[in-house]
């Protein structure tokens, strides 16, 4: 309450007699920190980790300036350590890392957040010595009961553990062939008598793929991985559903476990590190993502089908939903490295409390409380961000091809990167055509949505063009909706998306003088180099498809 009443007079409103109630719509608002005990942060993109220090857990004055700055905008659970648990990390289960948590919970609890923290499966081998990590074994049982016993008694507003498990390397049930319900049930019983909750990731698909199989498709792998045990999870198990069926790219469909999951309590995973979004360099602003991904009809009933509506309750009568993003925060004196990437924390809280606000409500306020209401930075701001989005799909992978990012890093370019590697991410051009056909006729992807989606992405002349590729393998000739083939949208639109950053440069050059000076150079710096990073993807890409097809960019610009 007095959080909103100091936005009310930071953004100039009259509060005279104001008399309201806002309560929030989803129950748990989480940040996930992928921060690693020495320090670092996988996916990190403003410096190192508040949290931890060389094997040591921070509790300072950062720390209650960060539960302070999170719980104005509404969070209220927070995960400290990295969802890819190592043997250092592992050792927070220890009795030598309760005084530091217990310190830093109660720092938290002072701000209305829970602490939570991810927990490797395999725990019981990595720090009990056993041979085994078995969820049916007696001794792994005891192991973790003991555990938990010890962890709950000794540090106080513990909310419970995130687990990503089978994924990616990371232990989990299924090395015991155990299934993913009875390794996530397993643990949730032993935690239920501390009121707290296993938050069990569905990021489970297969990362040693054939780039030569047709058959397999990652798209299909986490739905296919859960779906089966819809109804078989505890009352106290949440599943944490990455938005997209891939991974955090700058577009892709809505998962479809959404809608489909109507027994099972679930937690939508959102990314405001910007991994494959221009890394805190480039400006993306996420908002608009974020709002279209809850506004998404899932079919699953009538009427109050979005999944806004899944993650509120009002779908599925079950109380437990919840969302989460992997946070974009590290110890850069701007906390996001980027100052206009602090409009994605910000706006993530703030959606996350109140559904209904629109990106540009959201970037208003954040504008306002950041910097100043002058109109003329208020306009070219909202403006820039509010496009942001759109700009860089426009000159990296449109139309919701994806990936084509340098292997590893994930920023810039590199358009057959990921082409014949393991990790099933494949855009398969060739001389006449790209894309991976996901329809019935193809790997059937798309037969894991509600008919009536089926049926949109079914077919080319209805599936939205900003998911074209993603859905369906098309010939370069395609005719699009503008009457364009796909190769020349495909050019136009990445020689507009880097002449976008240009006019972007531009206009935020208005702003000399009406924000404080040290922040228009951060900004005007990073924009420098998002300008580069357009130039390259711009000119890779259509390199790219020039040579594969031989077939000239109809305006005559500049290809090599
Ligand atoms: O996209 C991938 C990232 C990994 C990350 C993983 C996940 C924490 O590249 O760095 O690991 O997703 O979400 O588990």
């Amino acid at each position: 309450g007095v959080f909103s009443l100091l936005r009310l007079a930071a953004m100039e409103k009259n509060i005279q007699g104001i008399d309201t109630v806002v309560n929030p719509d989803i129950p748990l608002r989480m940040l996930d920190h992928w921060d690693n005990c020495d320090g670092s942060i996988e996916r990190g993109y403003a410096g190192r980790s508040f949290f931890f220090r060389d094997g040591k857990i921070l509790v300072n004055e950062r720390t209650r300036d960060y539960a302070r700055l999170i719980s104005s905008v509404g969070i209220n659970a927070v995960a400290i350590n990295n969802v890819n648990v190592d043997k250092c990390a592992a050792q927070l289960l220890n009795e030598s890392s309760f005084t530091s948590l217990s310190r830093l919970a109660k720092v938290f609890s002072g701000y209305g957040i829970r602490l939570f923290l991810s927990i490797n499966y395999a725990s019981p081998m990595l720090l009990g010595g056993l041979d085994t990590a078995d969820p049916e074994d007696g001794k792994v049982k005891i192991w973790w009961k003991k555990t938990f016993h010890d962890i709950f008694s000794r540090v106080p507003n513990l909310g419970g553990f995130i687990v990503k498990a089978d994924s990616e390397g990371c232990p989990g049930p299924l090395s015991y062939g155990r299934s993913q319900a009875c390794g996530a049930n397993f643990l949730a019983d032993l935690v239920k008598e501390y009121h707290a909750v296993i938050v069990w990731r569905c990021f489970v698909y297969n990362c040693r793929q054939d780039w030569r199989d047709y058959t397999s498709d990652r798209a299909k792998a986490a739905y296919d991985n859960f779906i089966g045990f819809d109804g078989a999870f505890r009352e106290n198990v949440f599943l944490q559903i990455k938005n997209g069926p891939m991974d955090f790219q700058i577009r892709e469909p809505v998962s479809p476990l959404f809608g489909k999951m109507q027994k099972t309590n679930q937690i939508l995973e959102l990314q405001l590190a910007q991994e494959y979004t221009g890394q805190q360099i480039d400006i993306c602003y996420l908002l608009p993502m974020f709002k279209e991904i809850l506004g998404f009809r899932t079919y699953c009933r009538e009427n109050n089908d979005t999944v806004g509506d899944i993650i509120r309750g009002v779908a599925f009568p079950r109380k437990h939903f919840g969302i989460a993003a992997v946070a974009n925060t590290g110890d850069a004196e701007n906390w996001t490295g980027s100052d206009l990437a602090a409009a994605n924390l910000y706006g993530f809280g703030r959606l996350a409390f109140s559904p209904d606000l629109s990106p540009s409500e959201i970037a208003h306020e954040w504008i306002s409380l950041t910097l100043t209401n002058d109109k003329t930075v208020t306009d070219v701001l909202l403006g820039i961000l509010l496009r942001s989005r759109e700009i860089y799909e426009k000159y990296t992978t449109p139309f919701g091809i994806g990936w084509m990012v340098t292997p590893n890093t994930h920023y810039g370019p590199s358009v057959d990167g990921y082409e014949y590697s393991q990790w099933g991410t494949y855009h398969r051009a060739d001389h006449t055509g790209i894309g991976v056909e996901r329809s019935s006729r193809g790997t059937g992807f798309t037969k894991q949505y509600f008919a009536p989606n089926t049926k949109i992405f079914d077919t080319v002349s209805t599936c939205p063009e900003n998911l074209l590729l993603f859905f369906h393998r098309v010939p370069y000739a395609y005719v699009m909706r503008n009457g364009k083939t796909l190769l020349q949208n495909i050019y136009d639109s990445h020689f507009e998306g880097a002449e976008d950053v240009k006019n972007m440069i531009e206009r935020f050059m208005k702003l000399k003088g009406l924000i404080p000076n040290y922040i228009f150079e951060r900004i005007l710096a990073r924009l420098k180099l998002q300008l580069k990073n357009a130039e390259e993807w711009r000119d890779q890409v259509n390199t790219y498809f020039y040579r594969k097809t031989g077939i000239n960019d109809v305006q005559g610009r500049k290809i090599y």
